[in-house]
């Protein structure tokens, strides 16, 4: 039976501000104090509206010192998955393209999974050091990329608009997934009245 559900892995590397930019999304809240150092794999769950349907969304985080051997735990069953840097750190932008390996080398030869990149702390631009239209060339036009978009947990900005990318990406995978229904096994033959009653007849 398909999954009324979805997979989400939020990945990126430490304190880029993966857990603030869930909570956010889950809460509608921001501690600026939050300093949890996600260690387990927590999931959780969180319905998104977009254009008419309703996605639920399993999103798991994943602790950015994770072993390479717990990786096929961390994308088993996963349907989408969200890559945070940080404007804040270059070394987190960089880091970008370490994690789409990640995400690539866990689903071998098949398609990937969609991605959508996000640029957290952009209501902190005094500190910024990257450059967001660079990050939309390099990354925006790969197969599995679906987006990239600027957000801020501390504003609410962009979350939202993440989650309709990944919505969007599920819908049109969904489609293209979905297996040929075999055609309709014709209806049985309505008796024709005039031909009951000619046999009658004779
Ligand atoms: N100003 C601002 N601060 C943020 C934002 N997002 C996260 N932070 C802060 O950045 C710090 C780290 O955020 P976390 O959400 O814990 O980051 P994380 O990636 O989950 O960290 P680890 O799980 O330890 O790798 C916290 O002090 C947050 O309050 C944001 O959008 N704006
Ligand atoms: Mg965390």
């Amino acid at each position: 039976m398909a999954k009324s559900w979805h997979k989400v892995v939020v990945l990126g590397s430490k304190s880029v501000g993966k857990s603030s930019f869930i909570t956010r999304k889950l809460c509608g809240v921001f501690e600026e104090t939050l300093n949890t150092k996600t260690k387990s794999r927590d999931f959780f769950e969180t319905n998104h509206k977009y254009k008419e349907e309703t996605y639920n969304f399993r999103i798991y985080e994943s602790n950015s010192q994770r072993e390479v051997s717990e990786m096929p735990m961390v994308f088993l069953d996963a349907r989408a998955a969200v890559i945070i840097y940080s404007c804040k750190s270059g070394e987190s932008c960089r880091e970008v393209a370490d994690w789409i390996n990640q995400v690539r080398a866990n689903f071998h030869n098949e398609m990937s999974i969609p991605i959508v990149i996000c640029e957290s702390n952009i209501d902190t631009q005094d500190k910024k050091e990257t450059d967001f239209s660079k990050v939309e060339k390099q990354y925006g036009e790969l197969p599995e990329v679906e987006g990239c978009v600027q957000t801020s947990a501390k504003l609410g900005t962009g979350i939202d608009e993440a989650f309709d990318h990944l919505a969007e990406a599920i819908k049109r995978r969904e489609y293209r997934r979905r297996p040929m229904t075999p055609p309709e096994p014709s209806p049985d033959p309505i008796p024709c009245p005039y031909l009951c009653s000619c046999f009658f007849f004779f």
